[in-house]
């Protein structure tokens, strides 16, 4: 049932549970996608009309609203009264958007607790994802923790890395000086499953374990000061969970030293979720997730590397001549078009507005460059708003369909310069049996007849 990905004992790598679909999963979810096809006719013509100034054309065989029942009827809640406020609890969106939700894939081998749900970065605008759309990955299921029983313990592998052991509890975290941030967190199985080239039919699938909020916490430099620490010799931290998966990763001190680390309770505005690690989870911008411990209960620091499970097994890529990559764990410049995208369909020849995100663990995004060919021609996408480090960023671009098939790609370069690669480029380097860190070019083609699938272009 579990399939764990064990290179050492079978000689070759088995599926994790993180990026496998089997046919039958592929089947279901292209069902699902032509299911939730109308939501996308909708998204596509309020995104073309809230481009507004520019003399948009949509293609209409009549003028303008004729005969529309929708205009020339009264509808009900123009006549009656409306909701009283709704003060019974937590606020919900519209429930004609209940087809927007995070999912499991139906192919993957998963038990009830080890499991992955994708975030539908198709319904998505913006940069920031609602906090009930989070991807979630959890190693052995999730807890809803009395914070008012939760502690944080900083202490050190050896005593004399630090002047004294800490142990704050939630209320003392708070009071502390806090910042507040907008990073993504990508796990480092995002986009796995293409590796193999399985070509799952949505963004939801291809590129959903990526998630972008504003977090509130404490640097963890403030809490390793108040302890004391000896940054001469204290070179890496461990950060633990409290769940039984024994989450626990190496962070180098440089990470933390320069004051984005995090020890963060806050998610856009709130708390923390349960999934996501309610009351406490570390925050490490750049870093692929599973270092994002959640329901983080302690940290030690030391010398040298831990060399956990989860980097000495697991979270390591294997290369082309059979040796393995460790401690990859920045993730590095990718994009993705999130609509038109895989499962959609258009409905016509005619104006569209190419949208998607753009990020890098290095820093900045600085460019993103839009393809209908295949990547023959590159034009630059708009940046929306203010970009921001280790953050998604959305970008933009005007397209007239001509109705003929078109090959829709993007690639980003972030501010060292770094340019997403081509799938060619990608396995020449890294072979085709890796699991993680895939950032190379995703291409969508567009069909004549509208439909949208996920191909590869080498
Ligand atoms: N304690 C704990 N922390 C954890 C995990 C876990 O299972 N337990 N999963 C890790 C992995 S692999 C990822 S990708 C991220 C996912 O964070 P999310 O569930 O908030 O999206 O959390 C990381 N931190
Ligand atoms: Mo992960």
């Amino acid at each position: 049932m579990s399939a764990e990905h064990e290179p050492g004992r079978t000689g070759r790598l088995i599926k994790a549970p993180e990026n496998f679909i089997d046919a039958a999963g592929v089947r279901q979810v292209f069902a699902e996608a032509k299911a939730s096809r109308r939501g996308f006719l909708r998204q596509a013509f309020t995104a073309a009309a809230a481009a507004g100034a520019a003399p948009l054309v949509l293609a209409q065989s009549k003028p303008a609203g004729e005969g529309d029942p929708n205009i020339l009827e009264l509808p009900e809640h123009s006549k009656g009264l409306g909701q009283p406020v709704v003060t019974d609890g937590y606020g919900k969106p519209s429930k004609y958007e209940s087809n927007v939700q995070r999912r499991q894939s139906p192919g993957l081998t998963q038990t009830a607790q080890a499991s992955v749900s994708f975030a539908p970065l198709q319904s998505l605008f913006g940069i920031v994802t609602p906090s009930g759309l989070h991807f979630e990955r959890h190693h052995q299921g999730w807890w809803d923790i009395d914070p008012s029983k939760h502690r944080l313990m900083i202490n050190g592998s050896d005593a004399k890395l630090l002047k004294q052991a800490l142990v704050f509890t939630m209320d003392e975290l708070m009071r502390l000086p806090s910042v507040s941030r907008f990073h993504f967190i990508e796990c480092g199985a995002n986009t796995g499953m293409e590796w193999g080239n399985v070509a799952v039919p949505t963004v939801q699938y291809s590129h959903g374990m990526l998630s972008c909020s504003e977090f509130t916490g404490v640097p963890l430099r403030v809490l390793l000061d108040m302890a004391g620490v000896d940054y001469k010799r204290a070179r890496y931290v461990l950060a633990e969970g409290a769940d039984g998966s024994s989450m626990s990763r190496t962070i180098p001190m440089e990470m933390v030293e320069s004051g984005e680390v995090l020890v963060a309770y806050g998610q856009n505005g709130e708390m923390l979720r349960p999934e996501n690690g309610y009351p406490l989870r570390l925050v490490v911008p750049g870093v692929q997730g599973v270092s994002w411990v959640k329901y983080l209960r302690r940290i030690e620091v030391g010398d040298q590397p831990w060399a956990t499970k989860d980097e000495a097994i697991h979270y390591m890529d294997l290369m082309p001549g059979g040796q393995h990559r460790q401690y990859t764990s920045i993730q590095e410049c990718k994009s993705v078009v999130t609509t038109p995208s895989g499962g959609q369909v258009l409905l016509d020849k005619g104006f569209y507005n190419i949208s998607g995100l753009a990020w890098s663990g290095r820093g900045k995004v600085r460019k993103v460059d839009v393809s209908v060919d295949g990547g023959r021609n590159w034009r630059t996408a708009r940046l929306e708003g203010q970009v921001m480090s280790k953050c998604l960023t959305r970008f933009n671009i005007d397209w007239t369909w001509d109705g003929q098939p078109a090959l829709i790609q993007s690639r980003a370069t972030d501010d060292t310069g770094f340019v997403q690669p081509s799938y060619r480029l990608l396995r020449e380097v890294r072979g085709s049996r890796s699991i993680y860190h895939n950032n190379a070019i995703q291409t969508w083609l567009v069909q004549a007849d509208g439909e949208v699938r996920n191909v590869q272009l080498g």
